[in-house]
């Protein structure tokens, strides 16, 4: 397969004035006609004009009225043409029936709708398939279904035909089309100037009934953006259309955003908590593009984060504005430990912005994403919100219409503050987790603070230099109190000390507040001093995170140490939960543990080998302890849970239910699970229906309530995927992989869409110690699924392989089991581009 690399960018040739499309619809031919005014690029020196194409039948093809036979090859085709503004135009064939890679056009459950991000378009027509390459778009929709769909504003319909013209300028992966028998929930907003939007989410009949949030949550981001960003939604109509088979979350096409069913549809009785907080969440980031990505977007696909990043941290700020700011840092930060540091410092580790890659699909990843937004949070925090906000001012004033570089980004930057950004700029090329490390001198009345900063050897790059790292820093007083308040130092050496004087007595430093930059710390603290900030920190993540690493430091004695679990940890938890003036959702997390598979990775970091069996068995038992030791206060803690008001998703009822069910999964260790058995008969949402079937089947019994699930919900897509998902997840680790192999025997596991897949699948790699069983019986399982897969959705298999990413930490039999899994799938006949360049990427 051919590598791509970011130094070898070169702009197209030819600039692209319009674009016509007509689109006549049939499931296994259908034809796209295409109008297209390209005129010489100016600013470019290389003319060749290339056009993208895939799975295209050409049925004709003419510059200026002029038939032409081009050479087609796979990938498109090289045409002369002249060297002055001429007119393409093409038929081609397509067969969106038999797409089951969801990219391009393609079908579900009847209705046709589009996948182009990144590379999708080049199988819809032949084009300059590249984001850079921008123009307007006017497409005419003829087919006999009731709703015909595309980008931009209504301009026309009839009887089987509808007409978009979208009048922005964009690149071909923000096109979409929609048609199919679907249901409108309407909507409308008025904009801050005073227009008039149209809204609607378009449903499949019968989920008519899990719209309103969606549609609510819409409204609350067209506002938000407003308010916060000055952005204003530039169209007269907003539509959403919600579709089963979807590779991701969502997708932010130009005023016709697609969206996975389980990413936008939602009531009380089918829908948890947290789905309810991921909807508003991927809501908000796909409106959010509008500005991040649409209306500014991508130079090319080495510059993904800067739409990425950016929107994912406007959607950050959206939930903590309208929930609560310490929850979702808490939040974010789980996630990023959990997804971003294993890759960032494992074999499919690269920059935020990547040098090189063979297939860019495999590049919408946490670091490009997650850490991609960490790296706009530490810039706002080194620059402060006043300069930050003027910069984005900036930003949009200066870059709209265009497709634009990080070094764009940078620059508005440097130009607002005066700041020379270039070592800043690191973060965008060193891969890695920094590692910062804390050693405290305390000397008469001054506290001296020394951080050593160092990165890992990664994939590609043995040399890394010093960042610049946000370090927040309070200090507080032996009896708690704080007595140097928040402050933020600004790391830029391998090693620097920062003192503090005039101080009455050795304070203790509460470092990394609010979670300031993306890097693992390590603090010699002693479990006293960890107990002492859980119990006193002003700062409420760091307060989290000593809970955070007394819970991990206990648990890895009990495994290395065969130590029992301590008191520092058991009675902080205990005081914690008694607090009645904390925040339910946060003494909720506070209960939390690492996961299973972050132990193995701080085992692995102290050298050990981690064994997967034992980390369980050490899990277990915390929480067996935790269960005895707070036993006292749990019925107080459940009954959180029974809220009189009608059922909202909002933060403060979820928080409460947050709570209860944590409480419930520690009783349900002492009594059987039978509290949870009640709660399961009476439960009249998801939320409480799910907490108390896991409860449940994680005490052996559920068997009863699982069968009665899937009569209650078997006419529900969305719960069977849950129904699926727990079963695996909550299986022994001896059961998981006989469990999941079991259910994809089952008449409703349907392989081919890709939410059931990943609830089986997915939920069998998350089983820490059942898919790490010693038999390689979880490992053998994936991998025949991932090879059944390949040919038909390469996208969502490469992504899954990342399963195996980990392989490294583990003992040499484990070792050799998923290398000889990897080797498998690697050795398969028409192995995709995707899995290929994945599988490699682990195996090296
Ligand atoms: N920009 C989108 C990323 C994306 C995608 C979405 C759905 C299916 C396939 C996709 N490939 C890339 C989603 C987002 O970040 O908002
Ligand atoms: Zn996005």
């Amino acid at each position: 397969p051919t590598t791509i690399y970011l130094k070898d960018y070169t702009p197209f040739g030819y600039l692209v004035d319009s674009v016509h499309l007509t689109f006549d619809l049939a499931a296994h031919a259908t034809r796209v006609t295409s109008r297209i005014a390209f005129r010489p690029n100016p600013e470019a020196s290389d003319k060749t004009f290339f056009l993208h194409g895939e799975d295209l039948k050409l049925i004709r093809a003419s510059i200026d009225g002029a038939d032409i036979t081009p050479e087609i090859t796979d990938k498109g085709m090289t045409v002369v043409t002249p060297d002055a503004p001429f007119i393409w135009e093409a038929e081609v064939e397509i067969d969106p029936g038999n797409n089951t890679a969801l990219e391009g056009l393609y079908m579900s459950n009847g209705m046709y709708c589009t996948q182009c991000e990144a590379e999708g378009f080049r199988k819809i027509t032949f084009y300059p398939d590249r984001p850079d390459v921008m123009s307007t778009f006017t497409v005419r929709i003829n087919g006999d279904l009731p709703v015909l769909l595309s980008n931009g504003n209504p301009s026309g319909k009839g009887e089987g035909w509808a007409e978009w013209t979208d009048p922005w300028p964009k690149p071909a992966y923000l096109f979409a089309l929609v048609a199919g028998e679907l249901i409108a929930h309407p909507g409308q907003f008025t904009t801050m100037s005073g227009r008039d939007v149209e809204l609607n989410l378009w449903v499949r009949p019968g989920d008519e009934g899990k719209c309103d949030f969606g549609m609510e949550a819409l409204r609350k981001s067209m506002k938000w953006d407003e308010d916060v960003y000055g952005r204003e939604y530039d169209l007269d109509v907003f539509n959403i259309v919600a579709v089963d088979d979807f590779n991701m979350g969502a997708m932010e096409n130009k005023g016709l955003n697609i969206f996975n069913s389980s990413a936008v549809l939602a009531s009380p009785e089918t829908s948890t908590d947290a789905n309810f907080e991921r909807i508003e969440a991927i809501i908000a980031h796909e409106y959010f593009h509008n500005w991040t990505g649409n209306r500014i977007t991508c130079r090319d696909w080495f510059q993904l984060c800067l739409k990425e990043g950016l929107t994912v941290f406007r959607d950050a700020q959206f939930t903590s504005d309208i929930r609560s700011a310490p929850v979702k840092r808490i939040e974010d930060a789980i996630d990023l430990c959990a997804r971003q540091f294993p890759e960032d410092n494992g074999p499919l580790s690269h920059p935020v912005r990547p040098e090189s890659f063979q297939e860019i699909n495999n590049f919408y990843t946490a670091t490009v994403y997650e850490k991609g937004a960490e790296i706009i949070g530490m810039l706002k925090r080194l620059v402060g919100d006043e300069a930050y906000s003027k910069a984005l001012d900036l930003y949009f004033l200066r870059h709209d219409g265009q497709a634009c570089t990080i070094e764009d980004w940078i620059k508005v930057f440097e130009d607002t503050t005066d700041r020379d950004l270039s070592q800043f700029k690191r973060w965008y090329s060193q891969s890695g987790t920094p590692r910062v490390t804390v050693s405290e001198d305390w000397n008469d009345g001054t506290y001296t603070l020394t951080l050593a900063q160092h990165t890992e050897e990664t994939p590609g790059q043995s040399e890394k230099l010093p960042q610049v790292i946000p370090v927040a820093v309070g200090l507080l007083g032996q009896n708690g109190d704080e007595v140097r308040a928040t402050e933020v130092l600004e790391l830029t050496e391998a090693e620097q000390s920062f003192q503090f004087t005039g101080l009455a007595a050795k304070p203790v430093a509460s470092i990394l507040r609010d979670f300031s930059a993306p890097v693992i710390l390590e603090h010699d603290h002693t479990d006293a001093e960890r107990a002492f900030l859980l119990a006193h920190d002003t700062d409420p993540f760091n307060r989290w995170q000593a809970g955070r690493s007394l819970a991990q430091d206990t648990l890895l004695r009990m495994i290395l140490e065969d130590a029992t679990p301590g008191a520092d940890y058991l009675d902080g938890v205990l005081a914690v939960l008694r607090d009645g003036e904390l925040d339910p959702a946060y003494r909720a997390l506070m209960l939390g543990l690492p996961s299973q598979s972050e132990l193995a990775a701080a085992l692995f970091d102290r050298g050990e080998t981690p064994d997967p069996m034992a980390i369980w068995t050490s899990v277990e038992t915390l929480r067996q302890a935790t269960a005895q030791h707070v036993q006292d206060l749990l019925p107080r803690l459940h009954s959180e849970t029974l809220i009189e008001a009608p059922y909202s998703p909002d933060a403060d009822q979820a928080g409460k239910r947050s709570l209860g069910n944590a409480a419930l999964a520690l009783t349900s260790r002492l009594d059987g699970a039978a509290m949870a058995a009640e709660q399961y008969a009476a439960a009249g949402n998801m939320t409480q229906q799910l907490s108390a079937l896991s409860c449940l089947l994680r005490a052996g019994k559920g068997e009863a309530e699982l069968s009665t699930f899937y009569v209650q919900w078997q006419h529900d897509r969305l719960v069977m995927d849950k129904w699926f998902a727990l079963q695996v997840g909550m299986a022994s680790p001896a059961t998981t992989a006989d469990v999941a192999r079991t259910l994809t025997e089952h008449a409703d596991f349907n392989w081919k869409n890709p939410n059931r897949f990943r609830a089986v699948m997915g939920a069998l790699a998350m089983n820490h110690a059942g898919f790490h069983r010693a038999d390689g019986a979880g490992y053998a399982l994936l991998a025949d699924w991932l090879i059944k897969l390949d040919p038909v959705n390469p996208q969502t298999t490469a992504r899954m392989c990342s399963a195996f990413q980990t392989w490294k930490r583990y003992d040499a039999d484990r070792q050799d089991l998923i290398r000889a899994q990897l080797t498998r799938i690697a050795e398969t006949p028409d192995l995709s581009r995707d899995t290929t360049e994945m599988v490699s990427r682990i195996l090296n």
